[in-house]
């Protein structure tokens, strides 16, 4: 599909391309923002300009603030398997414990606050996909690491930490959400159809955590109503026993928002070992881009095995896949 954009549009991008100073591109990128027309097939170049515009308002906010703490980019994480999921929450919730129980990462973990330092990464296993989890430092009103503003916006979720061994365990949490939104980041039940570029979005699961602590049905109880006026879905779980943690693997999975597909060789069987994953409601065209970048444009049909009817029918580049889908490429 053709993105068609307005003349003015060019004229803008024309402008931050000669821009010389992170405050002139940020008004250029915010005018072609504006001029953008928003629909599906101009999707791709939405999330380009959001990216950008997010990394310039960060930039100009960092560089007001003083010199910065830490080298630019020194945590980034190239993605790996289905999606990029951050861990959110307050000191001593249980975050590195549930990492080193999901996966085969063995951070630091210690009976006090502010244990962990620096990002974690780890990778998930979930059937026959992995999904990479980033355990991170605590946030609080006072705690904010800079680098967390970086990986926040490259993640593809978050899941958020209640503690269940904590009095204060929804003021704490809150605390850490406040924090999050005053550097423009916002955890969220689903993502709004919004249009504000510089606030980013990210889908959330909340985890309410050490579930086995002798007071945590109480601690639950008087939660409740936080938890439903947050409208985060919910996973009550504990790290120490291992009760929730299938569930919260799959909400995990569910959170990204992608689907499987396995793909096949003509005249051979699938390839049932490694699935590709694309976002759900992906076409035959998109999916075929995951495969290889070329393959989007020079795709010309499918056979497509599992969802529905489908045993092997040829369907066009528009087809939409479904999760668990065989597909057989032909370009
Ligand atoms: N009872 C119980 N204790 C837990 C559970 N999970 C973690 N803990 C304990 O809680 C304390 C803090 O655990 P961590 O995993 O270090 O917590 P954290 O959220 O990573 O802490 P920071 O790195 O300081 O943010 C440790 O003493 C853990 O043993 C659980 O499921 N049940
Ligand atoms: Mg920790």
């Amino acid at each position: 599909m053709a993105v068609n954009l307005p003349p003015h549009y060019h004229d803008a991008d024309a402008r931050y391309k000669k821009a010389k100073t992170a405050e002139e591109k940020l008004v250029a990128l915010r005018e072609m923002w504006v001029l953008l027309p928003k629909h599906k097939a101009s999707e791709k170049v939405q999330v380009i300009l959001k990216c950008k515009i997010s990394e310039l308002t960060d930039e100009i906010e960092t560089a007001k603030s003083g010199p910065k703490k830490a080298a630019p980019g020194s945590f980034k994480f190239t993605k790996q398997g289905a999606g990029q999921v951050v861990f959110l929450g307050p000191p001593n919730a249980g975050k590195s414990t549930l990492l080193s129980k999901l996966t085969k990462a063995s951070p630091a973990i210690a009976p006090y606050p502010f244990t962990t330092r620096e990002p974690i990464p780890g990778m998930m296993d979930y059937d026959d996909i992995r999904v990479q989890l980033i355990d991170l430092p605590p946030i609080t009103a006072d705690a904010y690491e800079p680098f967390i503003t970086d990986l926040t916006r490259s993640a593809d979720a978050a899941v958020l930490f209640l503690d269940l061994a904590d009095d204060d365990g929804p003021a704490a949490t809150q605390a850490t959400l406040d924090r999050l939104k005053a550097a423009r980041r916002m955890p969220v039940p689903e993502l709004p159809a919004d249009d504000d570029p510089t606030t980013y979005y990210l889908r959330t699961i909340l985890v309410a955590a050490k579930r086995d602590d002798e007071a945590a049905d109480i601690r639950l109880e008087m939660a409740q109503e936080w938890i439903a006026a947050s409208g985060f879905p919910v996973v009550i779980l504990s790290a120490e026993t291992g009760a929730g943690l299938p569930e919260l693997r799959k909400a995990i999975f569910d959170s990204l928002k992608v689907q499987r597909i396995y793909t096949k060789q003509p005249g051979k069987p699938a390839d049932l070992a490694a699935p590709f994953t694309c976002p759900v409601g992906s076409t035959v065209a998109e999916f075929a881009g995951y495969v290889h970048n070329d393959l989007e444009e020079t795709v010309k049909s499918a056979r497509v095995w599992g969802s529905g009817a489908f045993d092997g029918q040829t369907v066009g580049r528009d087809h939409i896949l479904r999760e668990k889908d065989v597909v057989e490429l032909h370009a």
